[in-house]
C-alpha cells in the first residue's frame, strides 16, 4: 500500500513538472495609454492557455505567462494587434486603431502611413 502511494506521488510530481515545463513567461512592448487600454489588452489575450497577462501603462511592458504547447508568443501579439494595439512585432490595423476611444489613441511608434506627421522630418 505504501509503495502504491509513493508511486502515485511520483507520478503526480512528474505530471506537474511536465506541465511546468510548457509554461513560458515572456515580455514585450505593447503600445497604449490608459487603464482602458490595459483592460482591452489584457482581455484580448486572456484564455485557457494564457494564465497571466499583465500590461504596465507606464513602461508599455506586457508580461504574459502561457502554455507554449498551445499558443505562441506571436499568436498572443497578433491577438493584441487585433484589438487595436501595436506590439513589438505586429501593428494594429489602421481602421481598428481609429475606432479606439480618444484617450486610447496612443502615439504609434511605427506606422507605415501617417499623413499628418509626414512633414515632421528631422
Ligand atoms: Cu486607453
Amino acid at each position: 500500500m505504501k509503495k502504491i502511494k509513493s508511486l502515485f506521488t511520483a507520478a503526480l510530481v512528474f505530471l506537474s513538472m511536465s506541465v511546468f515545463a510548457q509554461t513560458k513567461t515572456d515580455s514585450f512592448k505593447v503600445y497604449g495609454n490608459c487603464g482602458m487600454c490595459k483592460n482591452r489588452i489584457e482581455k484580448a489575450v486572456k484564455q485557457e492557455s494564457v494564465t497571466s497577462a499583465l500590461w504596465n501603462a507606464d513602461t508599455k511592458e506586457m508580461v504574459v505567462t502561457y502554455d507554449s504547447s498551445k499558443i505562441s508568443n506571436d499568436d498572443i501579439q497578433k491577438k493584441i494587434a487585433a484589438v487595436g494595439h501595436d506590439t513589438e512585432k505586429y501593428s494594429a490595423d489602421n481602421k481598428t486603431y481609429k475606432k479606439l476611444p480618444g484617450c486610447c489613441l496612443y502615439d504609434r511608434k511605427k506606422t507605415d502611413k501617417n499623413p499628418d506627421h509626414s512633414s515632421h522630418q528631422h
